[in-house]
C-alpha cells in the first residue's frame, strides 16, 4: 500500500469536515450567504478533485489503527473559548490538511491535480481573512471615552476607566503618550483596562500602538493620519476594529476607501486635549460626514455637556467627549447627564 494514499484520504476528511464547519456556522450562527457558499463551493471542489482516487483511498483507510485519536483523546489543545478561535483554528487545520494533500499528489506524480490543491491554499487563505474580519466588532452608538490622565484632576487612567465602565460606557479607547509613560507601564495599563472592559462587554480601544493592542487584546486601534495605514494593521492583525482620525472630506473618503472599520470626525470645537491638531473643523464637516460617509464615526473635539445637543441634532450617533468627563467631579453622574442629551 502507498501511505501517500492513506495520508490523502485522511487529509480530503479533514478538509471536507473543516469546510463544513465553518458552512455551518455561516449559515446558522453568523448568517453571511456569499461566505457560506464559498466555502460549500470549495467542499465540493474538493471531493470532485480527487473523486477517480475514491476507491483506492478508502481502500487505504485504517481510521481504527490510527495511533492520532489516542494522542488528540488525551490532549487540551482542542479547547476553544471563543468564536474567533473556533473560525481560526478550523481554518488553520484546512489549510495544513490541503498542504498535505498537495505534497503527496506531487510523490505521486500527480503535478496538475497538486495545483489545484495549491490554488484551493490560497483562495482558503483570503476567505479567511474574509471570516475573521466579519468577526470584528461593530461601534456603538451613544457615548465614546477616551483616557486622559492629564486632565483626570489627579485620577489614575484605571480608576478613571473604571467609572466609566460602571456608568455603562460601552467603547473605551486608552490614549496616552510615550513621552509620559514607558511602554511596560503603558502595556500594564492596557492589560488592567481590557480586564475591567471584558466583563461588561465594553469595546477596548488602543489609540496609536499596534503592538499593546495585540499584547493586550484589545478590541480595536485607533492611528492618527500619521500612524501606521489600515493595510499594514491588517497585515499584523486582521480582526482588529480599525479607526482612524480624518479632518477633511479627503481624509475621510481615503480611511472608507483603505478599510477602516470607522472614523473619528473632528475637531468639531476647539480642543486643548489633542496636541498638534488642526484648528477646528466645525459642524460644517459633521454635515459632510452625516451624509457621505458610509462606515460608522465618531464626532469628536471640543464636545461638552453645553454642546452636545449640538451634534446630536445634527445626526452624529457616537460623540466623543475626553476631557468634559474625565475632568468631571463625578464621571458617572457626568454620563448620566450626557446619556440624556441622546434621549431628548
Ligand atoms: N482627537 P476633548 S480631537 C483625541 O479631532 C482627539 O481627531 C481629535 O478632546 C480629532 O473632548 C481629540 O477634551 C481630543 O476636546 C478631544
Amino acid at each position: 500500500m502507498n501511505n501517500s494514499y492513506r495520508i490523502i484520504d485522511a487529509n480530503i476528511n479533514r478538509i471536507s469536515e473543516g469546510l463544513r464547519v465553518l458552512e455551518d456556522h455561516f449559515r446558522f450562527a453568523v448568517v453571511d450567504k456569499p461566505l457560506n457558499e464559498k466555502l460549500r463551493n470549495y467542499r465540493h471542489i474538493v471531493r470532485e478533485s480527487l473523486k477517480e482516487f475514491d476507491l483506492k483511498l478508502i481502500s487505504c483507510r485504517e481510521s481504527l489503527n490510527d495511533n492520532g485519536l489516542n494522542i488528540s483523546m488525551a490532549s487540551e489543545i482542542d479547547k476553544k473559548s471563543s468564536h474567533k478561535e473556533f473560525i481560526v483554528a478550523n481554518f488553520k487545520r484546512i489549510e495544513e490538511a490541503v498542504r498535505s494533500v498537495e505534497e503527496n499528489l506531487h510523490l505521486l506524480n500527480e503535478h496538475s491535480k497538486a495545483k489545484i490543491f495549491e490554488n484551493i491554499r490560497f483562495e482558503i487563505y483570503e476567505l479567511e481573512k474574509q471570516a475573521v474580519a466579519k468577526m470584528k466588532k461593530q461601534l456603538p452608538h451613544g457615548i465614546y471615552c477616551i483616557t486622559a490622565e492629564e486632565y483626570s484632576n489627579g485620577r489614575s487612567n484605571i480608576e478613571v476607566a473604571k467609572a466609566m465602565v460602571k456608568a455603562g460606557i460601552k467603547i473605551v479607547q486608552y490614549r496616552e503618550k510615550e513621552e509620559k509613560k514607558s511602554r511596560n507601564i503603558i502595556l500594564a495599563e492596557c492589560r488592567e483596562i481590557r480586564k475591567i472592559t471584558k466583563d461588561s462587554g465594553t469595546l477596548f480601544i488602543v489609540n496609536d500602538f499596534l503592538d499593546i493592542a495585540i499584547l493586550s487584546d484589545a478590541d480595536g486601534i485607533h492611528c492618527g493620519q500619521d500612524d501606521l495605514s489600515v493595510a499594514d494593521i491588517m497585515k499584523l492583525s486582521p480582526s482588529l476594529m480599525i479607526g482612524i482620525s480624518t479632518h477633511s472630506p479627503d481624509q475621510a473618503q481615503k480611511a472608507v476607501s483603505d478599510g477602516a472599520d470607522y472614523i473619528g470626525v473632528g475637531p468639531i470645537f476647539k480642543t486643548g486635549t489633542k496636541k498638534n491638531v488642526c484648528e477646528p473643523v466645525g459642524l460644517e464637516y459633521l454635515d459632510y460626514a452625516v451624509k457621505n460617509i458610509c462606515i460608522p464615526f465618531v464626532a469628536i473635539g471640543g464636545i461638552k455637556e453645553n454642546n452636545i445637543s449640538q451634534v446630536i441634532e445634527r445626526g452624529a450617533k457616537t460623540v466623543c467627549l475626553v476631557s468634559e468627563i474625565t475632568g468631571a467631579d463625578n464621571i458617572k453622574d457626568k454620563i448620566e447627564k450626557l446619556n440624556e442629551k441622546f434621549n431628548n
